[in-house]
């Protein structure tokens, strides 16, 4: 192939990415121009996908880690056909596709939302692993290789150290990441912030590296080459490039390598755009034009890629006929909806924690789901995923035969490719830690939560009453964080996390229920350490495992007695909801009142049900209501109502035992009970109802 033809791609889109900008009047032009010439080898000659079926099972996948580059990205796939010219146009502007920073829409070609740094490497690896898992288990005509498009803000992130160790020691040569090596950054040229040897680095991990000319097509290409051939160790290509590649100033000096280029028109930094336009080979009177000799090359290129694609299809066919069986597994792997589980099956502990009921769920999983990874942040046999590992078999060198990911102790890691998980389609990830480290996973959490992708977080240990650790491992404000998620909804009114924390075994297999099935969104399970109490039936002649089915409604009635005028309406979620039941009964015995509990699993489904449900569970104007949680009071704030109160924990924890704390914090059956009965008098002084 000519190099003159991808010289020519190439600065034709150096050209639209500066135009983008310069209409959109904001973005990222240097990186981007830097990154033209990789760019262009990489989805000409390299990227394996169908023109006619983004979806294809097969494709290579592209992830772009600095979002920040997207004209970038649009451009090339504006050669490739996915946006028109107009939409290129509207770059950065409302209910125009082509988004600031990318954003999840495989149908354009577009693998990931990306645009926090690091993240799109950790998904890439998840994706890495995903082909994997699949062409081992079906055969090598499954392969296909996933690229990252590095920069330096990918490489400075800590995430990388993950993505680093984790391909290296798994051997994921499927994996191909182009560093793009300008030593610019965002405020200051990078010899500001590292020195490091990033060479040395990617080797100890055991990656093969090589170093080349970023901006240089036959080196490029050769390595690419030889990355396409390495079949034990995935590969960094460092490319030096040229921040603002071949950008003029107005008197038509180079204005190459400016940091002022990094986000902002090239023309605001200083540059000149037409005599750019110019040198580039175009005509500054038609910024968004594509050459027809690049125009051609690309029709060329896209029917080569139809070809290549009927072929593997064509093998695809063959492997079916002759392996029947296996296809239908293969298809209901990879469907959409996840294989059915008899959830009615499985035999939980009694009066366990809810932790442990998770661990009965999770062996059964292993044994009965073909396409669940798993994954612990060195927690497993903490965080009881160890109980699927136990039916399962971790992956390791070269091995995808298990699934069981053992992260190590790299919970955003962890959290990164379980994203690239679900994004490789046909796999359902669940990864695990101690609920006060998803803070180190929030960034990855937010991101599954923007694209809409199911992955499930086992998050146990989930009160002060860890005890002893201390307050580093005590969580405090973690449930009111992740039920902000929740508050944010999609177009549908669905919650862009679902956030559940069950109070006993029985509404800890609904709630696994509704995060298997939950494919709209991602899902967050909170356990505890500690061991809870199977919850009584609501009322007489009522059967426990038929009301916890209710967990599906967010909230329900999990006590009261039958046939009475509500006097207290007790709410609360996880572990305190068994309290409860303990204050209620002696309300109930001592005071005479007439009291209904509420176990509220998941503020996002109660909100979700119709007003008339909402209004019976929580009549919030005629009857009293106190919340209580071992967390920040404003998991439940917003339930209660005007005239209710919520009683949580408003401090940090403290080092004692679990029993101690309950009682210096005022969670013992006495403290609640009292706080209830204060209440109850305020609630009469202010209203003078009944109660
Ligand atoms: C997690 C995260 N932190 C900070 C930023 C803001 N930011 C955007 S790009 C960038 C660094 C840019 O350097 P580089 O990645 O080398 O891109 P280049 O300047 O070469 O285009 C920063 C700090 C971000 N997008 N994500
Ligand atoms: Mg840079």
């Amino acid at each position: 192939m000519s190099e003159n033809i991808l010289d020519r791609v190439a600065d034709n889109l150096r050209i639209l990415i500066i135009s983008m900008v310069e209409r959109a009047k904001s973005g990222h032009p240097g990186g981007a121009m830097g990154g033209a010439e990789f760019i262009s080898v990489l989805y000409t000659e390299f990227l394996n996908f169908d023109p006619d079926d983004p979806n294809w099972d097969l494709r290579d996948r592209f992830f772009l880690d600095p979002g920040h580059m997207s004209a970038m990205l649009y451009g090339i796939l504006h050669l490739c056909g996915k946006y028109s010219t107009q939409e290129i146009k509207n770059f950065r502007q409302w209910g125009s596709p082509t988004h600031g920073h990318p954003e999840l829409d495989v149908k354009r070609g577009i693998e990931n939302t990306s645009g926090p740094l690091g993240l799109g490497s950790g998904m890439a690896v998840g994706n890495a692993i995903g082909e994997r898992f699949y062409a081992q288990r079906f055969g090598e005509w499954m392969s296909h290789k996933t690229y990252i498009f590095a920069s330096d803000g990918t490489m400075q992130e800590e995430i990388a150290f993950g993505v680093g160790r984790l391909s290296g020691l798994l051997g994921l040569s499927n994996l191909i990441m182009f560093f793009d090596s300008n030593d610019i950054q965002l405020s200051h040229a990078t010899h500001k912030t590292t020195n490091e040897k990033t060479y040395q680095k990617y080797e100890s991990w055991g990656w093969r590296v090589e170093e080349i000319d970023g901006n240089n097509i036959g080196q490029i290409r050769r390595a690419l080459k030889n990355a396409n051939a390495e079949k034990h160790k995935p590969t960094l290509i460092i490319g030096k490039t040229v921040m603002g590649k071949k950008a003029l100033a107005p008197d038509g000096s180079s204005f190459e390598g400016k940091i002022s280029t990094h986000g902002q028109p090239l023309s605001a930094a200083g540059g000149d755009i037409p005599k750019t336009i110019l040198n580039l080979g175009g005509n500054p009177d038609e910024p968004f034009a594509v050459f027809p000799d690049v125009s051609e090359h690309f029709s060329k290129i896209l029917d080569k890629k139809r070809e290549a694609a009927k072929q593997k299809r064509e093998i695809e066919k063959k492997w079916r006929a002759q392996n029947a069986e296996l296809a239908e597994k293969l298809d209901s792997m990879l469907s959409s909806t996840p294989q059915a589980v008899d959830f009615s099956k499985i035999n939980i502990p009694a009066n366990a924690a809810t932790r442990n009921a998770s661990g009965a769920i999770l062996a059964h999983f292993a044994k009965n789901i073909d396409n669940m990874v798993v994954s612990s942040a060195d927690l497993s046999n903490s965080d009881q995923t160890g109980k699927f590992l136990e039916n399962s078999k971790e992956f390791s060198y070269n091995d995808f035969s298990g699934g069981f990911l053992q992260a190590g102790v790299a919970e955003l890691t962890m959290a990164a490719i379980m994203n690239g998980l679900c994004l490789h389609g046909g796999i359902i990830p669940v990864c695990a830690t101690f609920f006060v480290f998803s803070d180190y996973m929030k960034p990855a959490i937010r991101i599954a939560a923007l694209q809409k992708i199911p992955v499930k977080y086992v998050f146990t240990h989930d009160s002060f009453r860890v005890g002893e650790d201390g307050p580093t491992h005590q969580p405090i404000e973690q449930e009111a964080q992740l039920r902000l998620l929740e508050k944010i909804k999609d177009e549908n009114g669905f919650p862009s996390l679902l956030v559940l924390r069950p109070a006993d075994g029985a509404e800890t297999v609904e709630a696994w229920k509704i995060a298997y099935e939950n494919t709209k969104s991602p899902t967050a399970l909170i356990f505890t350490r500690q061991n809870v109490p199977d919850l009584i039936p609501s009322k007489s002649g009522a059967n426990r495992k038929a009301d916890a089915k209710n967990t599906e409604k967010g909230a329900y009635t999990a006590y009261e007695e039958k046939d009475k005028k509500i006097d207290i309406i007790l709410l609360a979620n996880g572990s305190e909801v068994g309290l409860l039941f303990d204050v209620a009964k002696e309300l109930e015995e001592r005071e005479g009142l007439s009291v209904r509990v509420v176990s509220v699993p998941s503020v996002g489904l109660f909100r979700m049900q119709p007003s008339d449900y909402q209004n019976k569970i929580l009549p919030r104007l005629t009857v009293p209501i106190f919340a209580l949680t071992a967390g920040l009071p404003d998991s439940l704030a917003n339930l209660v109502g005007p005239f209710g109160e919520v009683v949580g924990r408003e401090g940090f924890g403290i080092s004692a035992p679990a029993g101690v704390l309950d009682e210096k914090f005022g969670f013992t059956v006495a403290d609640v009970l009292q706080k209830v009965k204060d209440y109850i008098g305020n609630y009469k002084k202010d209203f003078g109802t009944s109660c």
